[in-house]
């Protein structure tokens, strides 16, 4: 049965002001398993910006049943008010006035993850978006700032520990072994942002002192069994609250900082004021337990959530559509401070890395909107990688344009302008445009149309001249808000500098005033545009797009001779990379159409040949040649194929690993028996360096298929004293072709378990690691590990690693009988039903079908139809099913 009413669509356009503010909340919370009571006191206002000067009072609220309301003190009558599922109105009501409601909500069954709910023995919250509606009746719009007040009340054997946002202000005993503690958060705020946590928690304790001098107190609350893995992220959040004074001039603002580690949790973390609430798998880690990207995460995440303090709690967001001012700011500053701590390069190669294959896939999907979409029906929905990473890019582009210094202005002018209110983008841009005189009237391209633009460029060297021209065309697809025809042109700032025979040509672009430097910055503004350069002795090859300067697609004719001088000569660390990535997409597309003609072709040599130079290369960073190692991934192959083949990428991609194993088996051996294994763990840029390429020289000797190598990598899997080692081995055999590789792998499987049944996070990867499997059986081994007592639907961490490892398993998700899809839909419906967020976000490889063939994609459209038609479907997933089938 299809749903009878069609969710209603949000609108940018129909923005109004709030017709109330609210000055003061006052909570109360007397916390039961399934018998939480909530008393709210509010006081209102109307909005003298309002319109309306006599609308009704209308309150959102969900799944509260109410136990009284009242206004200055009276209760209302049946006849005041109407109770709707979303909302409650109260017909008339003075300008001024309290009103008071006592709720009953069940945390215990609240299985969605929004609002007031149980995780483990631990009560805790998450009220982004809009999760605070379930907690009590509410303006729940973050337009709304109010002052908080929240006293906690609960068993006190078994919630010692009582949290919510602000200062400790009162505390005590109660009778009937119950206790309290009230909470004063001086800064008004969106009801997004409120926080209470309540359970048995221990707590790592540590201080940090402003740049004024203010002590703030630190403290990070974990399940007592896991405070041996909190130090990372203490050093974290130490060195966030640092950069953020150093870079940005942003001190923290209140006597404590908190962070609590839950183990259910719909995404990575929460940044609300002063309590910010972490899945325990972004902050959780230690050297035995976690890999270096796990390390590495927790201290992109921390600084996150930390930095969200000003650029997202101090000036918050007018209304959800302008969701990246506040994440494409903050994971721009994320991703600079995780640059600032590691290595700047191999970072950008990471983020460009997500940007092309995951963000470039959403723009070319059904879901692809605008940094700013201009609707809506489940905001959820909208926690993309387009706002954050597209909307992240963004910001990046007005740094490059602006310069450092000229950005800091710019931020500075934006805090100062905005602090303690809801913003929007546009008083962003006013800011930056203040900052540098600059007219953004055409950058605003950026954040109003979808899709990911193509940027064509070719090259023509006049030798008589001395000149060099450069001719940049640019288009955007269609997306489903716009036709390509209609879109607009972007001013895309390009990166760029000329490579001669013996290094680097100096740049003389006389109508744009550049000489004498060697790499530029030019601004590309029209749909066909050239650029000139004069006095260039030789022909050049052009280095393009340096750092990936704008989140476009770039196209240029290379050849591989010229892709391999840039490999090795650029002065830019990221297109060398870049270089090495396109030879191997070449080299792999030539092995596909080979397959496909059926006329095998033979592995490039210049490939073979500078891959063996790369591995002899001891100057490089290591973790540098350790990326230029690493074949371009299946999900990327498909991101640039116009129809996707998913059995040809794969196959054609191991089989260039397989020919770089053999044919370089032994400089592979030579690195990795010259590069150390790390004594003492440390998380920094060169340990990780060191690991990345020796586990890269090892996960290719395994590919050879000589089974020594499998027991070299079963040796380093029993014996290493990482995480990192252990599961780069294992994971290499796990990952093996080789029929001899089995029963290493499985043993490896099983002792791996043995050993970390307890850990519940190291649990998830030993389950991701045999869903990610390419091999015919994986789907049924899923379907085990799905009753594997460690796996349970209700934890959208352990969904993440079984379903949404398999779901982004491009072979067996897409096997040709079209069980994986079948299997996926089953799941989702039984997810829409207990958490309708990750059943929304795990559907997505199903609707990403039109560029599957058009057997799968009949095969996916049937289960999307399937999907669908199921009864009680939430706004989140109908809004997505639906999107996809138009
Ligand atoms: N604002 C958080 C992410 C977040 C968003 C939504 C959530 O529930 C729907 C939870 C967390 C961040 O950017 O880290
Ligand atoms: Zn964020």
């Amino acid at each position: 049965m299809m749903r009878d009413a069609e969710p209603k669509v949000i609108r940018l356009q129909d923005y109004q002001v709030p017709n109330f503010q609210i000055t003061k909340t006052e909570l109360h919370f007397n916390l039961e398993p399934t018998e939480t009571l909530v008393t709210s006191k509010l006081q209102f206002e109307r909005n003298a910006k309002s319109e309306n000067k006599s609308a009704a009072l209308e309150l959102h609220g969900q799944d509260i049943e109410i136990q009284s309301l009242k206004i200055n003190g009276e209760e209302l009558t049946d006849e005041q008010y109407q109770v709707n599922p979303e909302s409650l109105t109260v017909f008339s009501v003075p300008d001024v006035f309290e009103f008071e409601c006592v709720g009953k909500i069940n945390p215990q069954e609240n299985t969605s993850l929004e609002g007031l709910y149980k995780s483990r023995s631990m009560f805790c919250t998450q009220c982004e978006a809009e999760g605070f509606r379930k907690i009590t009746y509410y303006l729940d719009r973050p337009d709304v700032m109010s002052e908080f007040t929240t006293t906690v009340e609960a068993d006190k054997a078994l919630y010692p520990i009582l949290l919510s946002n602000g200062n400790p202000i009162e505390k005590g005993e109660l009778d009937n072994n119950r206790h309290f503690v009230t909470w004063h958060d001086p800064h008004k705020k969106p009801a997004y942002l409120f926080a209470l946590v309540a359970g048995d928690l221990s707590v790592l304790d540590d201080t940090f002192t402003t740049s004024s001098g203010r002590d703030v107190a630190l403290k990070i609350f974990v399940e007592p069994k896991d405070l041996d893995k909190c130090d990372h992220a203490m050093t974290s959040l130490k060195n966030a609250m640092k950069w953020d004074e150093d870079v940005y001039g942003r001190e923290y603002d209140l006597d404590i900082f908190m962070i609590v580690a839950v183990d259910d949790f719909n995404m990575g973390a929460m940044e609300n004021k002063g309590l910010n609430i972490f899945n325990t798998s972004c902050v959780l880690a230690k050297a035995e337990t976690t890999s270096d990207t796990g390390f590495q995460r927790v201290e992109a995440v921390v600084a996150h959530e930390y930095f969200h303090n000003w650029s997202g709690n101090r000036v918050t967001c007018r209304d959800w559509f302008q969701l990246s001012l506040k994440e494409g700011f903050t994971v721009f500053r994320d991703s600079e401070f995780s640059a600032d701590m590691g290595s700047r390069t191999v970072k950008r190669v990471e983020d460009a890395n997500v940007l092309r294959t995951l963000q470039f896939a959403e723009d070319a999907g059904p879901m692809a909107h605008p940094v700013q979409p201009p609707s809506f029906i489940e905001i959820s929905n909208f926690y993309t990688l387009t706002i954050y990473e597209k909307g992240a890019e963004v910001v990046r582009m007005i740094h490059t344009l602006l310069g450092a210094e000229t950005f800091r202005k710019g931020s500075d002018i934006y805090f100062a302008e905005n602090d303690g209110t809801a913003a929007t983008i546009d008083d962003f841009i006013s800011a930056m445009s203040k900052a540098s005189g600059k007219d953004f009237t055409q950058f605003m391209t950026w954040y109003r149309q979808a899709g990911t633009p193509v940027l064509n460029v070719a090259d023509n060297y006049d030798a008589e001249n001395q000149k060099y021209t450069l001719t940049f065309t640019q288009s955007c697809p269609d997306t489903p808000e716009a036709k390509s025809e209609d879109k607009k042109p972007y001013l895309i700032p390009v990166r760029l500098g000329l490579l001669g025979e013996s290094g680097p040509l100096p740049l003389e672009i006389s109508d744009l005033g550049i000489s004498g430097v060697t790499d530029t910055v030019v601004e590309i503004t029209e749909s066909t545009q050239c650029i000139e350069f004069s006095n260039v002795s030789e022909k050049p090859v052009p280095s393009l797009l340096r750092s990936l300067s704008a989140p476009v697609k770039l196209q240029f004719d290379y050849s591989r001779d010229q892709l391999i001088k840039i490999m090795s000569n650029d002065e830019d660390g990221f297109n060398r990379w870049e270089a090495s990535q396109q030879l191997c997409v070449q080299v792999i597309q030539e092995l596909m159409s080979g397959r496909q003609s059926e006329q095998p072709v033979a592995v490039d040599p210049n490939l073979v040949a500078a891959f063996d130079r790369l591995l002899k290369d001891d100057n490089l960073d290591p973790a540098m040649v350790a990326n230029m190692l690493s074949l371009p991934s299946e999900s990327y192959l498909a991101e640039l194929a116009e129809e996707i083949d998913v059995d040809a990428i794969h196959q054609c991609r191991a089989q260039l690993k397989k020919t770089l194993a053999e044919e370089l088996c032994e400089s592979f051996a030579q690195r990795w028996q010259k590069t150390p294994a790390t004594v003492d763990y440390k998380a920094d840029a060169e340990q990780i360096g060191l690991r990345s390429i020796r586990n890269m020289c090892l996960s290719y000797l395994v590919a050879s298929g000589q089974e020594q190598w499998f027991g070299v990598a079963y040796e380093q899997f029993s014996s290493a004293n990482n995480m990192t080692d252990q599961f780069s081995a294992m994971s290499a055999l796990v990952h093996s072709d080789s029929e001899l590789a089995e029963s290493y792998a499985s043993k490896a499987l099983a002792e791996f378990y043995q050993q970390w049944s307890e850990e519940a996070l190291v649990v998830n990867q030993w389950f991701g690691v045999q869903a990610s499997k390419a091999h015919p059986n994986t789907l049924e081994q899923v379907k085990a590990l799905m009753e594997h007592p460690a796996f349970t639907m209700k934890n959208p961490n352990k969904v993440r690693s079984v379903i949404g490892a398999f779901a982004n398993n491009p072979v067996c998700f897409h096997a040709i009988d079209g069980s994986g899809y079948k299997f996926l839909a089953d799941q989702i419906i039984e997810l829409n039903a207990l958490n309708p967020q990750i059943a929304a976000r795990l559907l997505t490889p199903l609707t990403r079908w039109k560029k599957q063939t058009q057997q799968r994609q009949a095969l996916m459209i049937e289960e999307l139809k399937r999907i669908q038609s199921v009864a009680d479907l939430s706004k989140d997933v109908y809004e997505v099913v639906s999107k996809s089938l138009v």
